[in-house]
């Protein structure tokens, strides 16, 4: 690959941030670095591969000469400067919800639709944290027996909400520990000690009763896997963990698979891991996935109360396959 111009708009956020570690440790091939952010970051300055790099405030203007721009500044943002960066003959992974269900859009996981990214117009979506680690387990199921039915729970870090929720959380634990009363903003009651089933925190609800994350866990799973056919209903649920989301996942299958064949099949699959030890303890966990690249699938059995049915439990970092590394990831293939 050719060195690249390559900018990343939201550098100060934490996936921004993950995202040059990302590029660091993949040595993507890097003529120039870009960094930008919003007025309030201006001038700052981020090391990267030992050397300082000034943030700069993200305009219509930014992208004149960059190859590739990797969004991740929040859906408005993208709405406004991406079309900004596809004119100026940029290709954007955008890594928010605006652009994923735009049919002119691909949106694309690199090891189950990596050929995709062909059909680009200037910007790719990057999926949502939630349903990559899901689809990364689900397509070698799906090819090897066709899923029917999925339902899902998830159990998301409130990393995925940002800085400001990452810093709630640990103010409200700090109150709460000296007796104070929390102080909530980013969610509607407090997250420390507590488990919420509202993502995202204010104007969550779509006209169905579903949160917009549920949704999203339907429609991009459908659109990822391109089978309208693969029927899906999620709650998505908050829990007091820094980063690592989990997911208790049914997946019915119209050929009958055991946990062994399950097993099997997504010990072979591409960026899953599986930890699937009963008489050792041996499970996925938020802690253990932190920092990891790999999807986690463990507790793989049959569903009782159905003849061709799986139960699984899934975690991924949601910060790196569920957010910077899918997107460089996604660089890579282009
Ligand atoms: O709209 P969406 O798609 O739902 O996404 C909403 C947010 O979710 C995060 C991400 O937040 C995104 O903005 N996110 C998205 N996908 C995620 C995923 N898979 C995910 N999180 C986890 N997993 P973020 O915190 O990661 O990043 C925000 C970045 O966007 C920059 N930004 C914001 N508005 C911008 C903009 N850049 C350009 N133009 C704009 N108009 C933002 O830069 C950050 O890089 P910044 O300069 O605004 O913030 C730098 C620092 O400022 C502090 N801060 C944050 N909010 C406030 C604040 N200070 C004062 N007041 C505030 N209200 C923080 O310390 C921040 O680090
Ligand atoms: O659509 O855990 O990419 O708050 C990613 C973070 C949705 C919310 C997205 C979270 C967002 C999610």
């Amino acid at each position: 690959m050719n060195p690249k111009v390559v900018a990343v708009a939201g550098a100060t956020g934490v996936v921004g941030q993950q995202m040059l570690k990302v590029l660091e440790d993949r040595d993507y091939p890097i003529k120039s670095l870009k960094l930008l952010a919003s007025a309030r970051s201006k001038g700052k300055t981020i090391q990267f591969k030992g050397e300082d790099v000034v943030v700069e405030e993200l305009t219509e203007n930014s992208f004149k000469g960059v190859d590739v721009a990797l969004f991740s500044a929040g859906g408005g943002t993208s709405k406004k400067f991406a079309p900004f960066a596809a004119k100026d003959g940029c290709v954007v992974v955008d890594n928010s919800s605006a652009w994923r269900m735009d049919p002119d859009v691909p949106l694309v996981v690199p090891e189950v639709n990596p050929d995709a990214v062909k059909k680009h117009k200037g910007i790719i979506a990057n999926p949502n944290c939630s349903t990559i680690q899901m689809v990364v387990v689900l397509k070698p199921l799906h090819d090897a027996a066709t899923i029917k039915r999925v339902v899902v729970a998830t159990y998301q870090a409130v990393s995925g909400g940002g800085i400001n929720a990452i810093n709630e959380m640990y103010e409200q634990i700090d109150a709460m520990l000296a007796g104070k009363e929390p102080q909530c903003k980013e969610f509607p009651y407090p997250i420390a000690f507590n488990v919420l089933p509202q993502i995202p925190g204010s104007n969550a609800y779509t006209d169905n009763g579903y949160t917009s994350e549920e949704m999203k866990m339907v429609n991009e799973t459908k659109k990822i896997l391109g089978d309208d056919s693969v029927r899906v209903t999620a709650t998505t649920v908050r829990v007091p963990v820094h980063t690592g989301h989990s997911e208790s996942v049914n997946v019915e299958t119209e050929k009958k698979l055991t946990a062994d064949q399950a097993r099997d099949i997504l010990s072979k699959a591409p960026g899953v891991v599986v930890q699937d030890d009963p008489a050792n303890q041996i499970f996925p966990h938020a802690l253990d996935a932190h920092g990891k690249y790999d999807t986690f699938v463990g507790r793989i059995r049959e569903d009782v109360s159905h003849p061709s049915a799986l139960d699984m439990w899934v975690v991924s970092d949601n910060l790196l396959k569920g957010a910077a590394l899918n997107t460089i990831q996604i660089a890579e293939l282009l």
